[in-house]
């Protein structure tokens, strides 16, 4: 593949605050630029969440059960509900836990945008988009669930899924409104709750992963809910880890054209602009800091467009530095199959197409020995 950084494009600084003044310490950061980043993609991109966690909410064992996996796991079905004005909702949890004696484990939750049989609580199929065996032999409990729970993945003016819990169905929606990829994160925040409560899980030890659009998700729940340690985002792409001004492949106005209802209403008034947007998504990455970060790219997803999301990864390491970590610093390009693992951002360039595969989830678990 022809892997070309893009010219340097003119970025806004992570660490120049809303009043133009500069970000000098940490305390700085985390006090004032922080939430000031926060409330930029919540207002011009992802749209605000009217609720957190559900005062309705309940966890719900449905099975729990070992002998699973030549008798190394047990497994576990936990429904999350809630109910809300509109109506109730269940997330289902399932969850493979490695059995070890009383000590609480790390987990990968996955938050899985691809058919339920990726996700198989049975194992007849063992998808490598989600290697339930791998991730328990290696240690973490391995967790997914589907996004269609939180919210459909269609545009239905935001009457199903969780946006009709919440939403009165009247009410005009404000432009900043939650879209589908916020109502997912809120997902995968919602099964945090639950590690919480579980004694097998060591819940400061949580890693999230989301693929392509489930990345972008795994991103925008990892910057807003610091609870998660590692945030993994796999060819994530537009409005993901890619950086958007001067992206390859996909753009703000082919994202908002395809899929109108996965951002707030707001962003769209940014196609054809992204010049104009006050931010850009190495300030995403950015609010992941000082936690773990991993972003992957594969060398044929020119739709995503590698070199961005390569790109953002550097512009976000000025953040980690502030705050005295080693985050990311690469010379020149990636090459494929030579992860960066050093700092607190990994990355991986992985030869061939846009997927989920076990090299990835490999990569990302050589990651998380080392760092989590
Ligand atoms: C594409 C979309 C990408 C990415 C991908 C996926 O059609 O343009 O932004 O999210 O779907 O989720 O597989």
């Amino acid at each position: 593949m022809n892997y070309r950084l893009p010219d340097k494009p003119i970025l806004p600084d992570p660490l120049i605050g809303n009043r133009g003044e500069q970000i000098v310490s940490p305390k700085q950061w985390r006090e004032q630029r922080r939430s000031e980043i926060v409330e930029l993609f919540r207002q011009h991109v992802y749209g605000r969440c009217p609720i957190g966690r559900p005062r309705s909410q309940s966890f719900e064992v449905a099975d729990q059960s070992g002998g699973w996996m030549n008798g190394t796991a047990v497994r576990k079905k936990i429904n999350i509900r809630f109910d809300g004005p509109g109506g109730t909702g269940v997330i289902h949890l399932y969850l493979f836990v490695p059995i070890t004696e009383g000590k609480k484990v790390p987990a990968f939750l996955l938050i899985c945008n691809r058919e339920q049989e990726n996700m198989d609580p049975d194992r007849k199929v063992q998808s490598p988009f989600w290697p339930a065996e791998d991730i328990v032999s290696r240690g973490y409990a391995a967790a997914v669930f589907h996004v269609q729970d939180a919210d459909p993945d269609f545009d239905d003016g935001f009457r199903n899924g969780v946006h009709g819990i919440w939403e009165a169905a009247e009410a005009p929606r404000p432009a900043d409104a939650w879209g589908t990829i916020g109502a997912w994160a809120w997902g995968a925040s919602r099964v945090m709750d639950y590690f919480e409560a579980d004694p097998d899980i060591d819940e400061a030890r949580v890693a999230v992963v989301g693929h392509s659009r489930g990345g972008k998700t795994a991103l925008w729940c990892g910057a807003q809910d610091e609870r998660f340690a590692l945030v993994v985002s796999n060819d994530s792409g537009c409005t993901g880890a890619a950086i958007t001004r001067g992206k390859q492949g996909e753009t703000v106005q082919d994202i908002n054209q395809r899929f109108p209802h996965w951002f707030c209403e707001n962003y769209k008034g940014f196609n054809g602009r992204e010049h104009d947007l006050p931010v850009d998504q190495h300030m995403l990455l950015a609010l992941i800091a000082p936690r773990l970060l991993y972003v992957a790219s594969a060398t044929e997803d020119i739709w995503a467009d590698p070199a961005s999301e390569f790109l953002a990864c550097m512009h976000a390491n000025p953040v980690y530095k502030l705050l005295g970590f080693l985050g990311f610093e690469a010379e020149g390009s990636p090459l494929p199959e030579v992860p960066i693992h050093e700092g607190r951002i990994g990355y991986h360039l992985r030869t061939g197409k846009h997927d989920l595969t076990r090299y990835d989830w490999n990569c990302f678990m050589d990651f998380a020995d080392r760092h989590m």
